[in-house]
């Protein structure tokens, strides 16, 4: 039988979700799951986690070009990493199945203005329904920072577990000029027999700018001496950049799966460390990234890098949304708005009016598509316009040799909403 964490009544639909989750591989989004592993938050709300620790995104600005400006935002991307990707299991118990977001599904936030920081604020739109893809762009305006990404998952079924390969990548823009690529993690949701889902990262990703590159080793416990959680971040002088001839992470550095089990010594930062050790600059940091890391390598070798733990690390803050209960500027398509039902019937166990609403707003979609296809039209994006290029994910990723060597791209408008522009 299925774990204990499954509510007796459900156990059998349970058991049908992972036999069907087991012979399928795509948008898991689609599968209908029972009601005890249901979010009542949409995926249109999840870049907010980018946001959560709005001071380290400013000290991103306040950073020395270069080097120094590469570690602020190696510093950051590490440190929205527990927000990301463990923050539902403190706040509902376990990883859940978030709510599909519609096309055209918005989601605004802001995070105030403290101490000098300047305001954050999130701009997010779901650019598709099938596949699921939501775009972002997140701004603190007095500090000249804009981040710019899209996001969407291919899923697949191995040992039991899923895995989520994230597609698409998110473009950090300092004063306008001083760009750099961050590419996401793969993912491994473990615990599904017992009906209580977490997320381990797996493989690797990567940091480019500020002529430096970052690659990020991700491993869970047991597979090796690691525990759950561990990374290892290699930071090198991009060539030409600082002085010795750096050899980028090779291919296999980058989550073709078998790194996994190769260690740290193995397939994922092999080459940029062993052709760094004559004299290199090169900077290691190693910890578990939902705790904290220290520098094991380099000038600060045995001091803190970062540091999230509630008692000594830095804050999170949760967003403030912009809209309002009628949902504002956005209407009926702001996300809190739009699930509002679904999401008070989840959060109160009543899921038969849950699963009522979501099939009425899943109805209205396919009305909209069927008019929309009639008409000859298409829905049109409120804030995005899409790229087949981007040509600085190519420019940025071609000394590490990123795959894909090419991405799509979400430009934004920057048609603001009032309630974002102050
Ligand atoms: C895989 C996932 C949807 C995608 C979620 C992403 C990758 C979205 C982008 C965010 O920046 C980070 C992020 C965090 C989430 O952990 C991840 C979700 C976890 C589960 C969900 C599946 C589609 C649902 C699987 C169903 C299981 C839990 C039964």
């Amino acid at each position: 039988t299925v774990g204990d964490a499954v509510p007796a009544s459900q156990r059998g639909s349970w058991s049908s979700f992972l036999k069907s989750i087991a012979s399928f591989s795509g948008d898991l989004s689609s599968l209908t799951a029972p009601p005890f592993i249901l979010s009542p938050v949409s995926l249109t709300e999840f870049p907010a986690y980018w946001c959560e620790r709005p001071d380290l995104f400013a000290a991103i600005a306040d950073a020395k070009e270069g080097e120094q400006r590469h570690l602020a935002v190696l510093k950051w991307f590490v440190s929205t990493l527990k927000d990301q990707y463990t923050s539902r299991n403190e706040e509902m118990g376990s990883e859940k199945k978030p709510l599909n977001p519609v096309l055209g599904e918005l989601f605004y936030a802001a995070w105030p203005d403290k101490n000098g920081r300047g305001k954050t604020t999130l701009l997010v739109e779901q650019v598709s329904h099938h596949p699921p893809i939501t775009a972002y762009v997140i701004e603190n305006k007095a500090k000249g920072l804009k981040l710019v990404g899209h996001n969407a998952q291919k899923t697949t079924f191995s040992a039991g577990a899923i895995i989520v390969k994230q597609l698409g990548h998110a473009v950090l823009t300092i004063n306008g000029t001083d760009n750099f690529l961050i590419t996401l993690p793969r993912l491994r949701i473990d615990g599904l027999w017992y009906g209580s889902p977490y997320i381990e990262l797996v493989d690797s990703s990567y940091i480019v700018g500020g002529g430096h590159s970052s690659v990020i080793e991700y491993k869970g416990k047991g597979y090796f001496s690691g525990k759950s959680h561990s990374f290892k971040a290699t930071v090198s002088p991009l060539p030409g950049m600082g002085g010795n001839s750096i050899v980028p992470p090779t291919k296999s550095a980058q989550s073709s799966g078998g790194g996994w089990l190769g260690g740290w010594s193995g397939s994922g930062s092999k080459n940029a460390s062993s052709s760094s050790l004559s004299g290199s600059k090169e900077l290691v940091v190693e910890g578990t990234w939902h705790e904290a890391s220290t520098w094991s390598s380099g000038p600060e070798s045995g001091k803190k890098f970062h540091d999230v733990t509630p008692t000594t690390g830095a804050n999170k803050e949760e967003a403030v949304p912009v809209g309002g209960a009628d949902g504002g500027e956005m209407g009926e398509f702001e996300t809190r708005k739009l699930w509002q039902e679904v999401a008070k019937g989840i959060r109160e166990g009543d899921f038969d009016t849950a699963s009522k609403e979501k099939s009425r707003i899943e109805n209205d979609q396919r009305q909209r598509r069927k008019d929309e296809q009639a008409a000859g039209t298409a829905w049109p994006l409120k804030h995005f316009k899409h790229e087949d290029v981007d040509t600085l994910y190519e420019q940025l990723g071609r000394p590490v040799k990123l795959t894909p060597p090419t991405d799509d791209r979400y430009e934004f408008l920057g048609n603001y909403p009032a309630a974002l522009q102050a």
